[in-house]
């Protein structure tokens, strides 16, 4: 298999979903389906911080969450545990500047996705060098989210990595919801990342839906 085209991987990038167990307020599986069928585009596995599922455990529910994906064929990727990634043939590894190097992960991956996290230029343009195949960029707003996460920085990072010539898949991260995805698109994202946007929503698929539709709209796609 050959690594995933620009074009197709904008395209998968469109609306990210990411979610962990403690992400939720509601049955993950069901908050997930609801994410799928409200129109996310790519998945990602993402188990840190409080209360964090680890070993069988982990890789039961990551498995559980894989076969929702398989069914209605959303790509899912892993965030951080290659090891994982790789017993479960997972799609993709997204990792984060404190991680692996990006690329001894493209080492062990092959082909799969690699999205690596990136918050200036210089990260972005070492982790293009070493195999990326998109970057996860923010956190554009404030977020409550991630619990290490740095400063917002705006839509201005995005600006700034499509001034200076990076035309790799980019997605912005971090205090994303419907009413302010238009910001982040029109500054040069290809698509939004969201957890808690989807995961604590009232309506997850209403949610999607209206995250998809923004999107749509910023790309002039309608
Ligand atoms: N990474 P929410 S911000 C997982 O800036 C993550 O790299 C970030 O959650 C980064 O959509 C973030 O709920 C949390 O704000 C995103």
């Amino acid at each position: 298999m050959a690594r995933i085209s620009t074009k197709q991987l904008q395209e998968k990038l469109r609306v990210y979903f990411i979610m962990g167990s403690n992400n939720c307020q509601k049955d993950p599986f069901a908050v997930l389906t609801e994410a799928i069928e409200g129109g996310i585009t790519l998945f990602q596995f993402r188990e840190k911080g409080q209360g964090a599922l680890s070993g069988k455990e982990k890789y039961d529910f990551a498995k559980e969450l894989q076969a929702i994906c398989r069914k209605h064929r959303i790509p899912f990727i892993v965030n951080d545990d290659v090891e994982l990634a790789l017993e479960l043939d997972a799609d993709g590894v997204h990792i984060g500047q404190e991680d692996e190097r990006a690329d001894l992960v493209r080492k062990k991956i092959g082909d799969k996705i690699l999205g690596v996290s990136a918050h200036n230029l210089e990260e972005a343009r070492r982790a293009i060098k070493q195999g990326a195949d998109y970057l996860g960029v923010g956190p554009i707003f404030p977020t409550s989210t991630k619990e290490d996460a740095k400063e917002a920085q705006g839509v201005a990072v995005l600006r700034t990595l499509r001034e200076h010539g990076l035309s790799i898949p980019i997605v912005g991260i971090g205090g994303i919801t419907p009413h302010n995805t238009k910001e982040v698109i029109v500054a040069g994202a290809d698509g939004v990342s969201v957890i808690s946007a989807i995961s604590l929503a009232a309506s997850p698929r209403e949610n999607a839906r209206m995250l998809a539709k923004a999107v749509r709209e910023a790309l002039n796609k309608d």
